[in-house]
């Protein structure tokens, strides 16, 4: 009864918000294209089907669970989406090569999610203003990222953890930062809405998606990941509004 209760409250009230919601769904592989504009601002370029490549905009990059003997696993890592800078230049994207000299840097913009890091090398990126090497105008870098299990910030509740970074040109060719964005890793792979896991988002996933946001630990890592629409991690008020407009969306 307060499941259904909650639902016509939200389909009366709103139905708004997060038009690009549908952008999060894709998880896309491939590695994070590093270029410049024609102004000298670094950036990433955005996803292109005819040359794919990772797009923190709309990619989720996959975690996959390192069990240190006996398991359970004791930290969740990828080494995907790497960095590269060997990608064709994209003027319809601004989007051009660097040249000799650049010195690129991985710097993080805020404090990264609890338990989560960047490692590469004996370089580590956790807090804001850290930093790691990417290398120069032709790098190709697959940093680690590292969800650690025994930290005691870690929260098995969580689905999926997110740094927001920016590139910095170190190097003579002095390149403006790149505008912040943000990379998400999440732990499993699901369709945002689909609570019941048929591949498609109707009106069958309402309950389960209500279900999971009243007691999000009696539900499936899979069920907590495709009702946690908004990405961030957590199933909360702040799915509702998107998971109602992917539901319009589809209707
Ligand atoms: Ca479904
Ligand atoms: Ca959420």
């Amino acid at each position: 009864m307060t499941a259904k209760l909650h639902v016509h409250i939200v389909l009366g009230a709103s139905i708004t918000l997060l038009a690009g919601a549908d952008q999060l769904l894709g998880q896309h592989t491939g590695d994070i294209a590093v270029g410049r504009s024609a102004a000298g601002q670094l950036k990433y370029k955005p996803f292109d089907a005819n040359y794919p490549c990772f797009d923190p905009a709309a990619g989720i990059g996959l975690l996959i669970p390192i069990p240190d003997p006996p398991a359970p696993p004791t930290s969740w890592r990828a080494t995907d989406p790497g960095f590269d800078a060997n990608f064709d230049p994209a003027p319809e994207y601004d989007f051009y090569s660097l040249a000799y000299g650049a010195a690129i840097y991985l710097v993080a913009y805020e404090d990264m999610t609890p338990a989560f890091r960047v490692r590469y090398g004996s370089a580590n990126i956790r807090y804001a203003g850290d930093s790691l090497p990417l290398g120069s105008d032709v790098l190709h870098r697959h940093v680690q990222f590292i969800v650690d299990c025994d930290d005691p910030a870690y929260d098995p509740l969580r689905t999926l953890w997110y740094g927001t970074f920016i590139l910095d040109d170190r190097g003579s060719t002095q390149y403006a930062d790149s505008e912040p964005f943000t990379i998400r890793l999440s732990i499993v792979e699901c369709v945002a809405g689909d609570v019941t896991g048929d591949g498609t988002v109707d009106f069958e996933d309402i309950n389960p998606f209500v279900a999971v946001m009243v007691n999000p630990a009696a539900a499936t890592v899979a069920e907590r990941c495709a009702a946690d629409v908004d990405r961030d991690g957590y199933v909360t008020f702040a799915d509702i509004n998107p998971f109602v407009a992917i539901l319009s969306a589809g209707a």
